[in-house]
């Protein structure tokens, strides 16, 4: 049996190198392969802040050993921000959205 945990932990690395395998290094996003990510797989995180400077601002912080690619450990450390985020924001509900209902 899989828990809803293994299965988005299963999610996040699938969804990692649906990206990372398109264009060079396989194991390594891109600007274009990180773009198309976040427009795809997170559209309400990335529609308003993909203008040229902000999308470049937000490759160049995630990209902490500034080799101008993001890979799955520069990847993880971002879901772990958004993860943040996205628990400040459901502390605000009276009840916390549970998978699958
Ligand atoms: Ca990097």
């Amino acid at each position: 049996m899989t828990t809803a945990l293994e299965k988005a932990l299963a999610t996040i690395v699938i969804t990692f190198h649906k990206y990372s395998g398109k264009e060079g290094d396989k194991f390594k996003l891109n600007k274009n392969e990180l773009k198309e990510l976040l427009m795809k797989e997170l559209p309400a995180f990335s529609s308003k802040r993909m203008d040229p400077t902000e999308f470049q601002k937000i490759m160049s912080d995630l990209d902490h050993n500034k080799d101008n690619e993001v890979d799955f450990q520069e990847f993880t450390c971002f879901l772990a921000c958004v993860s943040m985020g996205f628990d400040e924001f459901f502390r605000s509900c009276p009840k916390l959205p549970l998978p699958g209902k």
